[in-house]
């Protein structure tokens, strides 16, 4: 017969309703006897709480952000070694926020110690990580990570100082250090040594005037983290131009009733979709990435185009797959399709995946331009802003014509693209999307 225990928070230090920010097993888990189970913070600490013996999670009774205290149920253990009918965990590990001498090894080398080598597969065993050397931090003013995630952390030879902290108060997680891993893999041997983040400073605003605390989504900080590094990886150039859609929009509205009644609402961004595809074609450079070495160029030779979609949750960039070998009606369907699974949270990972070039529209919102950031690894993202009747000089009748304008916002990694090449891709959009026939055929 099998005997499940209730595991209690233990003596917490006098601690009350103390704030879950971790859960570290789940229903189904084998746990050990030390295993942490949760970990908690208050203003002062953080710790861990392991568990008292060995077992298999039933039931999880407390939830992220949860705050508990002495007494409280955590979880129901099935267990392999018999106890009283309930237990309460063993004392907590409690790590203050100034991490003890070993994770401060792990974090910070001091100045006068030679440089670790940086652990394979970051960077080649032979090279010393000139980043690491030169980060000096005072003792108060150590990143703020709950002990599992120093541990992933030192796990992984991730250097905490340089990660920025998606959580609460700039806490760093566990994504955001999977997220600086993956930023360090994909970028090119020897691109960007020696550039270091100061960290920014932590300010109690609270000083100032009254202040409300909102969480970020998850869309949020995955995004953001994806957003900074990319941001910082790709040397961006943005190219401005303008593209004559007079005609483009009167065969559009034109085109409206039809599409209706097929239940499609034929919006400028599918147009937008075949001008670029026509423009990929053109300029295979556009539909590459760099492989993680930057030794070499990798050409597709499919065309799927993501679109950047405002969720109330945050960002998210569904990808179209095979534009170039869709109508401008399908691509117009899988667009309405596409944002509306994105706003309700049902889209699969996969179709948020294999994207060659991204469109970012802001143009039913407003703005005369921006500078997008590059969808890493892709090389080039294009913008639109909202298009705008303006006077426009006719060389052959010598005279202003008012003209629908769409304004163009390239944004390109300059690595792989140079300016010649940003300018001859705007030029080739204007030319398609200022002229039906083109764009059609
Ligand atoms: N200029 C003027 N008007 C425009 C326009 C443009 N460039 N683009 C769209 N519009 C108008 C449309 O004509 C439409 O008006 P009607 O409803 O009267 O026809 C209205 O704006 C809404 O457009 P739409 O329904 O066609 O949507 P869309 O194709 O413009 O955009 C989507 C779809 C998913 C791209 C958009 O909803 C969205 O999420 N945009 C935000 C993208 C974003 O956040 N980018 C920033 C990324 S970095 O933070």
């Amino acid at each position: 017969m099998t005997t499940q225990k209730e595991i209690l928070v233990p003596d917490i230090g006098g601690f009350d309703a103390v704030e879950i920010i971790e859960v570290l097993v789940a229903v189904g888990d084998a746990v050990s006897k030390e295993q942490p189970l949760i970990t908690l913070e208050s203003d002062k600490a953080s710790m861990e709480i392991p568990s008292p013996v060995a077992g298999i999670v039933r039931e999880i009774k407390i939830r992220l952000g949860d705050k508990v205290s002495e007494g409280q149920p955590i979880l129901v253990l099935e267990l392999t070694e018999n106890t009283g009918a309930t237990t309460a965990a063993t004392a907590p590990v409690v790590t203050s926020f100034t991490p003890p001498a070993a994770d401060i090894a792990a974090t910070v080398p001091p100045p006068s110690r030679p440089a670790p080598a940086v652990p394979a597969p970051i960077a080649p065993k032979d090279t010393p990580n000139p980043v690491a050397e030169r980060v000096e931090f005072a003792p108060g003013k150590l990143p703020h990570a709950s002990p599992s995630v120093r541990r992933f952390a030192r796990e992984l030879g991730a250097n905490l100082a340089l990660i920025t902290g998606s959580g609460a108060h700039g806490r760093i997680l566990k994504e955001d250090v999977q997220a600086w891993v993956k930023g360090e893999l994909a970028r090119p041997r020897g691109e960007a040594q020696g550039f270091v983040l100061a960290a920014g400073p932590a300010i109690d605003f609270s000083k100032f005037g009254p202040i409300e605390t909102q969480a970020l989504t998850r869309i949020q900080k995955l995004s953001g983290a994806n957003l900074h590094r990319n941001w910082i990886t790709a040397p961006h150039v943005t190219q401005f131009d303008e593209a004559d859609i007079t005609d483009l929009e009167e065969f559009r509205k034109s085109m409206g009733d039809d599409a209706a009644k097929k239940g499609v609402k034929l919006t400028l961004l599918a147009f937008l979709m075949k001008a670029v595809v026509n423009a990929l074609r053109t300029y295979p450079k556009f539909n590459a990435s760099l492989d993680p070495d930057g030794e070499n160029l990798i050409l597709k030779q499919y065309i799927h185009i993501g679109f950047a979609c405002d969720t109330p949750d945050g960002l998210v960039v569904p990808v179209i797959r095979d534009v170039n070998q869709k109508d401008v009606m399908t691509i117009a369907r899988d667009l309405a399709d596409l944002s509306a699974r994105a706003r309700e949270r049902k889209l699969k990972v996969e179709e948020m995946q294999g994207g060659c070039f991204t469109i970012s529209s802001l143009g039913g919102i407003g703005g005369t331009a921006f500078t997008p950031i590059i969808n890493c690894p892709e090389v080039a993202i294009l913008g639109l802003s909202r298009a705008d009747t303006k006077p426009i000089w006719n060389k052959a009748t010598k005279a202003f014509e008012p003209r629908l304008m769409l304004p163009l916002s390239l944004s390109y990694d300059h690595r792989v693209i140079d300016g010649a090449d940003g300018a001859r891709f705007t030029s080739h959009l204007r030319l398609m999307l200022s002229d039906v026939r083109r764009l059609l055929l």
